[in-house]
C-alpha cells in the first residue's frame, strides 16, 4: 500500500505554514528518532538519516530551536537516504519540561494529539506526579489521558482504591486499566487510538511503557528490560526517542524514563558547552564571527580569562569544522545533482528536436 503524508500525521496546519514560511525548495519529512544529534527522518517517499545544518547548529540558541521526535522539517536530500535538515516547521502541540534549577527545557515529543500519562499500581502510584505530568501536557497545548498500568499485581480492592483517589483528586477524566500481563485495558487503549493522530507515552522509567506499546505493535520491536527486583518493578531499556507506526493508523512515540541520569545528551546530543559558548557567541563584534581570530570575539576572551574551559572549545571548533564539511559536501552533491538533471532534460530536448 502507497504511503502518504498525511499518514505520517500531515495535516493542513503544517502545509499551511509551509507555504508561508516558503520552503518551496525543500523537500518536508517527519522527525521519528533522534540519538545523539542525529536524527531519522520519514516522508512518503522513505526514511533518511538527517542532520541539521550547520548554521542551525551554531547559532541556535534554545534547545526548543532543534528538530525533536514528532517536528516536521524541511529537508534537502544530500546523498541516498541522507539528508539535510533545514528548517524546523512551527509546531501545533509540544510536551517539554524544564530542567530542575536551569532556564534550559527539555523537548520530550511534538505534534501530539494525546499523551498518555502512565503511572504503575506499585510503588510508582504518585498523585502528584499525575499532576506534574497533566500541567506539562497542558502548557504544550495536548491532551491528557492516564494509563494505571501492571493492575495484575494488585488486588480488586487496592485497585477500586487507587481509581478512587484518582477521581477525587482530578474529577472527571479519561483513565484506562492495563496489564501487560493479562492483557487487560489493552482493547480499550487500542480503541483510543486514531488513524493519522499522534500518541506519546509519558512517565517513570519501568513502568511499562515500552511493553504497552509492543503489545500496540502486536510484536516485541522496542527493548523492555526484564529485571524484576521482586516487588514487580522492571529496569528501564528504552534509550532514545523514537515514533511508531501502528497497523490501524495511529502513530506511537515511547520516551526513555524522565528521572534517567544522561537525559541531557539524549535530547539533542549537543553538550551544554554549546549553549554556553552561543551565549557568549552573541557579545561577538561580528555576527558572523568563527571565534578563531576575531577581533572583538567575546568567546575568545572568555577563554583568555579562563571563564570558558579549553576543551569545551576545542570541542566546539572541531565539531563546527565537521558539520561545515559536511554541508559542503552536501551542498556539492545537490548541485551536482541540478545539473545532471539539466543535463537530462537538454539530452531529451535534443532527442526530440532530432525526432521532429
Ligand atoms: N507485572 C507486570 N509487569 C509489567 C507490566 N508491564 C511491564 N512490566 C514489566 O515492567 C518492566 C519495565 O517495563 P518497560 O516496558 O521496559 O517499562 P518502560 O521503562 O516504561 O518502558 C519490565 O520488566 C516489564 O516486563 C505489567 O502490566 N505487569
Ligand atoms: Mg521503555
Ligand atoms: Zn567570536
Amino acid at each position: 500500500m502507497e504511503e502518504k503524508i498525511e499518514d505520517l500525521g500531515y495535516s493542513d496546519f503544517f502545509e499551511s505554514n509551509r507555504i508561508k514560511l516558503k520552503l518551496d525548495g525543500f523537500l518536508v519529512a517527519r522527525v521519528i528518532a533522534e540519538h545523539k544529534g542525529l536524527y531519522k527522518v520519514k516522508n512518503a517517499d522513505g526514511e533518511y538519516f538527517g542532520k541539521v545544518t550547520g548554521k542551525q547548529m551554531f547559532t541556535a540558541f534554545s534547545r526548543e530551536d532543534y528538530p525533536a521526535v514528532g517536528d516536521w522539517v524541511a529537508i534537502s536530500e544530500a546523498s541516498k537516504g541522507q539528508a539535510v535538515i533545514h528548517s524546523v516547521l512551527p509546531r501545533r502541540t509540544i510536551i517539554k519540561r524544564k530542567y530542575s534549577g536551569k532556564s534550559e527545557t527539555q523537548i520530550i515529543a511534538t505534534n501530539i494529539d494525546v499523551a498518555f500519562v502512565i503511572e504503575s499500581v506499585d510503588v510508582d502510584f504518585n498523585l502528584n506526579r499525575f499532576e506534574r505530568y497533566f500541567a506539562i501536557v497542558k502548557d504544550g497545548g495536548a491532551k491528557s489521558v492516564v494509563i494505571i498500568n501492571k493492575i495484575d499485581l494488585i488486588s480488586k480492592d487496592e485497585l477500586e482504591l487507587k481509581v478512587a483517589q484518582l477521581k477525587n483528586r482530578f474529577g472527571k477524566i479519561d483513565f484506562i486499566l492495563t496489564s501487560n500481563t493479562t492483557n487487560e485495558g489493552l482493547d480499550e487503549l487500542k480503541a483510543y487510538i486514531l488513524k493519522g493522530k499522534t500518541y506519546c507515552f509519558l512517565g517513570s522509567s519501568g513502568v511499562g511503557k515500552s511493553s504497552l506499546i509492543n503489545k500496540l505493535l502486536g510484536k516485541n520491536i522496542i527493548k523492555t528490560e526484564n529485571i524484576s527486583t521482586g516487588n514487580g518493578r522492571g529496569r528501564h531499556a528504552t534509550t532514545s526517542r523514537e515514533m511508531y507506526f501502528l497497523e490501524n493508523g495511529g502513530i506511537v512515540i515511547d520516551n526513555p524514563g524522565m528521572r534517567e541520569v544522561g537525559m541531557t545528551d539524549v535530547i539533542t546530543g549537543v553538550d551544554d558547552s554549546f549553549d554556553e559558548i552561543n551565549l557568549l557567541a552573541k557579545k561577538c563584534k561580528y555576527v558572523d564571527c568563527a571565534h578563531i581570530h576575531e577581533p572583538g570575539c567575546a568567546v575568545l576572551s572568555a577563554l583568555k580569562s579562563g571563564e570558558l574551559d579549553e576543551k569545551k572549545y576545542s570541542n566546539y571548533i572541531n565539531l563546527k569544522k565537521e558539520v561545515e564539511h559536511y554541508e559542503m559536501t552536501a551542498f556539492d552533491k545537490i548541485k551536482k545533482d541540478r545539473q545532471f538533471g539539466k543535463f537530462i532534460k537538454n539530452a531529451k530536448k535534443e532527442l526530440k528536436k532530432y525526432k521532429d
